[in-house]
């Protein structure tokens, strides 16, 4: 008789929350225990759906846990300040600040500054903002705060656009992308640029400690990405892919399958890199055609209605590819 044994793996248990049952009590996600801060609650007025409401909840509670409740959080304007903030009520429970567009990540570094003056090193400073408050207006502030090695977790939650000011394009808009301001009309309809800027690569260059990425689609991993740079002292960038249902023109139930099939087709890579260089990957389970992640939003229906684009569908699909390459996706072992 030939025995064999294979390693059963659990990929529920990393997106569902009823898949926690499946792991013993101290594997849970921080959002399934009842100890959890809450730290954005209830009364916000996201649209229903907002993966960035998501993400944001996701990754301050997983903080607040990792920190014993000590987290201040400094937050770029945008969908996230204006939906959790309308004056006079907040959502936030805890220490929360916002200044400007460009500049939480300088606000940040201060407060951090602030706190090492005062021996408050149990304090720990968090800066967030959306795609257009990292990676366009905010990035020299950015670039300033990793090259002096400030002791800050910068979060950006890309919904690849300037969702809060009427969906226009920013330099994280994919290509071919409706925006308002990039519309499908035109010998190019969508965005005509080319892939946008790669701000965690960017982040690796100034060789910080921490550099990771991830999705709302993936619940354990975003916690432990989180845990794993509040574990760490100096500058530290998460960026965590955050569908937006209104302006990506997707099924508000579908939120959390938009961000899988992002992962899965190769076109956001999920990976974690240490002073420069990578050193985890996410594996992809089963590579999908980057067309089943595009079908899912009206921001590319062009690209199918009237005609299909074979061109250009032919360049995303390339662009998934090149990524499953650089960051080595698909291996052999991660296949069941
Ligand atoms: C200097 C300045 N320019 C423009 C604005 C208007 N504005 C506020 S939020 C925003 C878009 C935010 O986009 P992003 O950072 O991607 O966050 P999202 O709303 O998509 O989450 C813009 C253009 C502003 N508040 N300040
Ligand atoms: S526009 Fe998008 S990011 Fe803004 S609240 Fe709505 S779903 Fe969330
Ligand atoms: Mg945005």
């Amino acid at each position: 008789m030939i025995e064999s044994t294979q390693k059963i793996k659990f990929y529920q248990t990393g997106t569902f929350t009823a898949g926690n049952r499946l792991l013993d009590l101290e594997q849970r996600t921080v959002q399934s225990s009842d100890e959890r801060t809450n730290a954005i609650t209830c009364g916000h007025r996201a649209c229903q759906g907002c993966g960035e409401a998501l993400g944001a909840r996701y990754a301050l509670d997983a903080a607040m846990r990792a920190t014993n409740g000590n987290v201040i959080a400094v937050n770029a304007t945008g969908c996230l300040e204006v939906f959790s903030t309308p004056y006079p009520e907040t959502s936030w429970q805890l220490p929360w600040l916002h200044s400007l567009f460009g500049n939480a990540a300088a606000v940040a570094s201060g407060v951090a500054a602030a706190l090492r003056r005062q021996g408050r090193e149990d304090v720990r400073v968090i800066a967030q903002g959306g795609d257009g408050g990292t990676t366009d207006i905010g990035f020299a502030c950015l670039s300033g705060m990793f090259e002096r090695n400030d002791d800050v977790l910068y979060i950006c939650y890309d919904n690849q656009g300037y969702m809060n000011t009427g969906v226009q394009r920013s330099s994280a808009t994919p290509p071919a992308a409706r925006t308002a301001t990039t519309p499908a009309m035109g010998s190019a309809p969508g965005n005509p640029f080319g892939i946008g800027k790669d701000v965690p690569r960017i982040a690796m260059a100034h060789e910080i400690p921490y550099v990771a990425t991830a999705t709302v689609a993936d619940l354990h991993d975003l916690e432990e990405k989180v845990t794993r740079a509040m574990s760490m002292r100096g500058a530290r960038y998460i960026h965590i892919f955050v569908p937006c249902p209104l302006g990506w023109a997707h099924a508000t139930r579908d939120t959390i399958r938009v961000a899988r099939l992002a992962v899965e087709s190769g076109t956001f890579p999920v990976f974690e890199a240490e002073h420069g260089e990578i050193v985890r990957s996410n594996p992809i389970r089963r590579q999908i055609p980057v067309e089943e992640y595009l079908k899912t939003q009206g921001r590319f229906a062009h690209l199918f209605k009237p005609t299909r684009d074979d061109v250009r569908l032919e360049a995303l699909q390339a662009i998934a590819d090149k990524n499953i390459k650089k960051f080595n996706l698909i291996r052999e072992e991660a296949a069941i």
